[in-house]
């Protein structure tokens, strides 16, 4: 398929065209987009080109005629525009990088004793109750990865500022990239275009030039030892820890790769407790998500991100792949009681293998309830749902008595995925449960009520996170 593609918005009386079948069309390296401009349009049969007024925010509308169709395309499209020019950013950040290399190696000796004044990382106080632990720094610690002190280059910025600039340019490129995916849905959806190709296209160059900068300052930093001695730049951040050292602090909604393999979703990131980093895998507030649910459901997930949901165990799975993670549990009952659990490994199998849990290393005040004793022991147990029975319990389905979805023993000893209950409640214990709680001895006797729990929060780091 041709394509006639309008670049700028400035230049909005001529119309480009940047013909191509395939990625393999166009020429090797950043230079492919640089060539977009030299192009001109020349009998192509599809024409785009802009519609309706260009503003400062969103840039300009942009229309493709095809003969006989019109079709509006939503603004986003300007991204492709914006991802060309920052990719020529960053190609000039990366020879002026490249400069600089070379320079500092002479700045090196006098820069030297100015280095040593600031030590990375300051130990916060922790915001949670229980305050132990490596966990319990403060978020503003990871705040200066990436400053750099003492003059670099003579005739330039320093090395810092350029390393933040990438960050923040690749950044936005991920943006682009997420926009562009967005947008080929939609596009692909009416079988006209293949935005397959720009994504690929964008992806590889992105992928060359921060190959590029990492061996840059690498170099750079062996050399001149005034760079940090881990230099980041994450261009598709596999969970929330990789958008902590993009220096994003606030907590909420962010698309991650654990996989490039497996595409890209949305998780809830919590970028402040404990030092921040965390993905949130699981989440109960109110009650107003129901957990018994199915095997499919369990599966994909379910819930509302910034509410209660399950993440699901496709995703869960793909992030406890990626990286070695730790789990941390969050237990808050009616009575203001708040408790937590730690678990140094954390990982949870393919469907194939029925989603078995492997958890191990606990430390916290919670309790471990997932390794009660060796009868109620939920380590290496598989998934089971009301409606897949994989427990250990001969004559019934624990998920479907606890109406939960859950690694079951037979039965349990933890079920974080039980009923919400406002209240003390008597009956079957099918409501969210956690064996070690402080009066769980309590529970059954005199009053038979069952403890309730206000909120649960599951979520995952990565072993060797710093922050
Ligand atoms: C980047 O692309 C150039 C060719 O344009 C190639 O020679 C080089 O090996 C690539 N680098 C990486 C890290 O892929
Ligand atoms: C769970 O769902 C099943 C099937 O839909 C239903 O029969 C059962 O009553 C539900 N349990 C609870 C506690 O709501
Ligand atoms: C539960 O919390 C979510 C998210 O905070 C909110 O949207 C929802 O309205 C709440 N539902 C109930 C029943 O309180
Ligand atoms: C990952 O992607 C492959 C191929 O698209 C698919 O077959 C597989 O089910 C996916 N795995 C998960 C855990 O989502
Ligand atoms: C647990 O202890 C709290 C007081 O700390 C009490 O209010 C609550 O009723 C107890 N729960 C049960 C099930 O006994
Ligand atoms: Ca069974």
């Amino acid at each position: 398929m041709r394509l006639a593609l309008l670049c700028v918005c400035a230049t909005a009386t001529s119309l480009l065209a940047v013909p191509w079948s395939s990625a393999a069309d166009l020429p090797d390296g950043a230079q492919g987009w640089d060539k977009v401009q030299d192009k001109a349009a020349g009998g192509c049969p599809v024409k785009m080109k802009p519609s309706g007024q260009c503003d400062e925010e969103d840039g300009c509308p942009y229309q493709v005629t095809l003969p006989p169709l019109t079709i509006q395309l939503p603004k986003q499209f300007r991204m492709l525009e914006k991802t060309v020019k920052e990719l020529q950013g960053l190609k000039e950040t990366v020879n002026r990088l490249r400069r600089d290399c070379l320079e500092c190696r002479h700045q090196a000796d006098q820069s030297l004793q100015k280095d040593s004044e600031e030590a990375p990382g300051t130990v916060g106080t922790g915001i949670g109750p229980e305050g132990t632990g490596d966990e319990e720094r403060g978020g503003e610690t990871s705040r200066d990865t990436g400053t750099i002190k003492g003059d670099v280059g003579a005739n330039s910025n320093s090395v810092s500022e350029m390393k933040a600039k990438m960050s923040k340019m690749s950044n936005s490129l991920r943006n682009a990239r997420t926009q562009i995916t967005d947008l080929q849905g939609r596009v692909e959806k009416m079988s006209l275009l293949n935005l397959k190709n720009v994504e690929a296209i964008v992806d590889s160059k992105v992928e060359n030039i921060s190959g590029m900068v990492n061996k840059l300052s690498t170099t750079c930093s062996t050399q001149c030892a005034l760079t940090n001695p881990n230099p980041q730049f994450i261009m598709a951040p596999k969970d929330c820890s990789d958008y902590n050292m993009l220096q994003q602090k606030k907590s909420g909604l962010y698309r991650v790769t654990p996989d490039p393999k497996n595409g890209t979703f949305e998780v809830y990131c919590d970028m402040e407790s404990y030092g921040g980093g965390w993905t949130l895998v699981q989440q109960r507030l109110n009650g107003s998500i129901s957990f018994n649910r199915t095997w499919a459901e369990y599966k994909s997930g379910f819930g509302n991100l910034q509410g209660e949901f399950w993440l699901g165990n496709d995703r869960i799975h793909l992030l406890t792949k990626a990286k070695d993670m730790v789990l941390r549990i969050e237990l808050e009952d009616f009575e203001g009681v708040r408790e937590y659990a730690k678990f140094d490994q954390f990982y949870v199998s393919n469907e194939f293998l029925r989603y078995r849990l492997s958890v191990s290393g606990y430390s916290g005040t919670a309790g471990n309830a997932l390794h009660f004793n060796k009868n109620f022991n939920h380590d290496q147990k598989f998934f089971t749902t009301p409606d897949r029975d994989n427990d250990m319990y001969p004559s019934g389905n624990c998920g479907a008595y606890y109406s939960s979805g859950w690694w079951f023993d037979a039965c349990m000893s933890a079920n974080l995925n039980g009923k919400y209950y406002h209240k003390r409640y008597k009956g079957v214990r099918n409501g969210i449960f956690w064996g070690t709680w402080h009066n769980m001895t309590v529970e059954a006797y005199p009053t038979n009520y069952r403890q309730a729990f206000k909120t649960v929060k599951m979520m995952i780091r990565p072993k060797n996170y710093a922050p």
